[in-house]
């Protein structure tokens, strides 16, 4: 049998990693999109890594960026892929305000660019698109794929944009193009500035005396919150299904930040209100107040279930970190360099 080949956009960022893993574990050979940057932005991915002098080389990372067409032409035409899996995107709601060109450039314009390279090399590819719970931004819960999008944020316009390109792309040319409609899922290789992750690495490092307040915007946002591993299995399965389709993936259940926050600090033995403090700095200028999702389509259809629930994701994130800063015995995935730029305004 030929070893299928898959081309990752997105591959340095959480899901990319985690769907690097799944499909080299599946036998793939897998190809990943890899922005320039003066320093290393590959730690998530360290541990796949093989010395390319080795044999039985699967994973190989190429240069380029979603605003450059032609690279993504020349590379996908030299690398012709059974399968894109289109996750690059400037990914922070927050920053998106900030950066509103650059996102609807990047996370709208870049799938025009990726879309268009496919369709004029003719590649007979599948393809799929992340998109984003964010589209649904005001509309009430439950959730799901009938549900009428009105985005908050200009990265859920741009989120929009990028569920219709590929929708117009599977109408007009027949292209295998699906939409994973994702609701926020989260692991110990969430980035940095996303509520969890800074919930979660705060809890650990009050907890063992490095540092010892807590900033956060909006206490009261609901979130589905899933397992990212599990997600992009969910992003696999909706490749192999025999038409293309746009499925939700989410676990149905609803918790507030605050939430997340007690139960990271619970777990560390702390009372979070002794060690949390409101900063209006990252308040959004237009929230998305609640996002619970009905994943009903995806169990039926794909057999597509979640496993791992808010309570239980906050305890394996807090250990995480804990476990990263006890030292290097620790059973933990990589969890990516830290920099030192953390921005202000964008945590
Ligand atoms: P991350 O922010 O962790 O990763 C984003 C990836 O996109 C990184 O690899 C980043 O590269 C890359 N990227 C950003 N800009 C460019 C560019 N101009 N050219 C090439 N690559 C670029 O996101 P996640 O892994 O969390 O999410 C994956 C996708 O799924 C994103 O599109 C996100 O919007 C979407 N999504 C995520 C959800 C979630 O809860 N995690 C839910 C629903 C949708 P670099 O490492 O260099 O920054
Ligand atoms: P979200 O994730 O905007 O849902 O987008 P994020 O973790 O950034 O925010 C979740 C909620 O927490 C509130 N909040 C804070 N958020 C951040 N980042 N920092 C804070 O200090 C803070 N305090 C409160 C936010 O206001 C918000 O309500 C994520 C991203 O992964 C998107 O790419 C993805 O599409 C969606 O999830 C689904």
């Amino acid at each position: 049998m030929t070893r299928k080949t898959a081309f990752i956009t997105g591959i340095t960022g959480q899901d990319g990693s985690y769907l690097a893993e799944l499909l080299l574990a599946k036998g793939y050979e897998v190809h990943g999109l890899l922005r320039r940057s003066s320093s290393f932005s590959t730690g998530r991915l360290d541990h796949l890594y093989v010395d390319p002098h080795e044999e039985d080389v699967r994973l190989f990372l190429h240069y380029g960026d979603l605003t450059d067409s032609s690279r993504l032409v020349t590379l996908l035409s030299r690398i012709r892929p059974d399968e894109v899996y289109h996750l690059g995107a400037q990914s922070h709601v927050r920053v998106s305000f900030d950066e509103p060109e650059f996102t609807g450039d990047t996370t709208g314009l870049g799938t025009i660019r990726l879309l268009e390279a496919i369709r004029m090399i003719g590649l007979d590819t599948r393809y799929y698109q992340a998109s984003s719970s964010e589209m649904f931004g005001a509309t009430p819960p439950p959730q799901n794929e009938a549900t009428p999008f009105h985005p908050r944020s200009p990265y859920g316009a741009a989120k929009v944009y990028g569920y219709w390109a590929a929708r117009n792309y599977r109408e007009a040319y027949g292209m295998y193009a699906v939409n994973g409609i994702l609701f926020n899922h989260e692991s110990p290789r969430r980035g940095e500035t996303f509520v969890t992750r800074k919930i979660a690495r705060a809890a650990a490092r009050i907890a063992l005396g490095h540092e010892r307040l807590l900033h956060l915007g909006n206490l009261d946002a609901v979130r589905d919150w899933g397992f990212a591993p599990e997600y992009v299995e969910g992003m696999w399965r909706m490749l192999q299904a025999d038409t293309a389709d746009d499925y939700v993936l989410a676990t149905g259940t609803a918790y507030t930040v605050g939430d997340f926050v007690r139960l990271s600090f619970d777990h560390v033995g702390l009372a979070w209100t002794d060690h949390v403090r409101f900063d209006e700095r990252y308040l959004r200028p237009s929230e998305v107040d609640a996002l619970i999702g009905d994943a009903s389509k995806a169990r039926d259809a794909l057999g597509w279930t979640p496993r791992t629930f808010t309570p239980e994701l906050a305890r394996v994130m807090v250990d995480a970190e804990l476990a990263s800063l006890q030292g290097p015995t620790a059973t933990v995935t990589p969890l990516p360099v830290l920099g030192f730029d953390r921005p202000v305004l964008a945590g």
